[in-house]
């Protein structure tokens, strides 16, 4: 007999980052997707689930750096798979603008700026992922060699959280500030500190930052779904 999509199987997904377990991370998403299983809710209500539990438990000293490492390693390899699929089911006919996405200098994360990447993909966006651990210059290079209408700038950390404002000081040194929508997010990111360093939008989650993304480049559509 298939497998059921409930909330037990979001519960199991989310188990095997916890215990770090990648084969059965990745025999599960693929009978996941086998049953219809949508993508999205799969790295929501499974992987990530199961990574914020490591990261509460990372924060109260209740298990180490090795662990969360491990955990973080299962998360990717599912949610690798997943956003394939995120991206092919998207929309294939036109492009609603082109958008430079990275996360910021002195940050490694990359597994929530990928997310939010394919997401923007599967919904119509030209994404181009600059990847992690960003510094202003290269920022400004991706945006300028790829003719962007939009920036995309991702970070976990509190500590590097002011490369953002850098990164926008410098658009509007060289002139571009008008030319370009900047975006920010990731959970140390709130509108208050959006709006101080002078960004147009913060996404809080890969579907909020489509939404977001739409409101700035003047897209209106039904529903935001990456399905
Ligand atoms: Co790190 N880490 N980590 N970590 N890690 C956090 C962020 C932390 C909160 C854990 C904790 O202490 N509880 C803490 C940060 C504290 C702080 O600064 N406030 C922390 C720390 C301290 C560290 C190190 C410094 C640990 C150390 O070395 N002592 C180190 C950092 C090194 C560095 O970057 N220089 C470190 C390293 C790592 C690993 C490498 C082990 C691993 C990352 C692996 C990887 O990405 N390849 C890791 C992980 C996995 C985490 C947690 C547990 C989970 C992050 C994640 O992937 N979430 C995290 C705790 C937590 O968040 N619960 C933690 C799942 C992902 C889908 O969600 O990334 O939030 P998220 O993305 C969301 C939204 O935020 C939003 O949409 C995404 C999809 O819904 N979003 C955007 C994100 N970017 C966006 C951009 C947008 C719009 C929306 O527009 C452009």
């Amino acid at each position: 007999m298939g497998i059921v999509i409930d909330d037990e199987y979001f519960e199991k997904l989310a188990q095997t980052v916890i215990d770090g377990e990648d084969e059965e991370c990745v025999r599960l998403v693929n009978e996941g997707l086998e049953a219809g299983v949508d993508p999205l809710e799969a790295v929501e209500r499974g992987l990530a689930k199961g990574i914020n539990q490591v990261g509460v438990d990372f924060g109260a000293g209740v298990i180490f750096l090795p662990e969360l490492a491990m955990a973080a390693d299962v998360m990717k390899e599912g949610a690798a798979i997943l956003d394939a699929k995120i991206k092919e089911a998207g929309e294939k006919r036109m492009s609603h603008g082109k958008i430079v996405i990275g996360t910021i200098k002195g940050d490694i994360h990359d597994i929530g700026k990928s997310v939010v990447a394919a997401v923007l993909q599967a919904n119509g966006y030209d994404v181009v992922d600059i990847g992690i651990d960003v510094d202003i210059d290269a920022f400004i290079q991706a945006v300028k060699d790829n003719d962007a209408d939009a920036l995309g700038m991702s970070t976990l950390l509190t500590l590097p959280l002011m490369e953002m404002e850098k990164v926008i000081i410098r658009l509007k040194e060289i002139g571009m500030r008008d030319s370009i929508k900047v975006i920010v997010g990731g959970c140390p990111v709130t509108q208050e500190f959006a709006d101080e360093i002078g960004a147009d939008a913060v996404g809080f989650d890969a579907q909020d930052a489509v939404f977001k993304l739409d409101g700035l480049m003047g897209v209106n559509r039904p529903i935001a779904s990456a399905g």
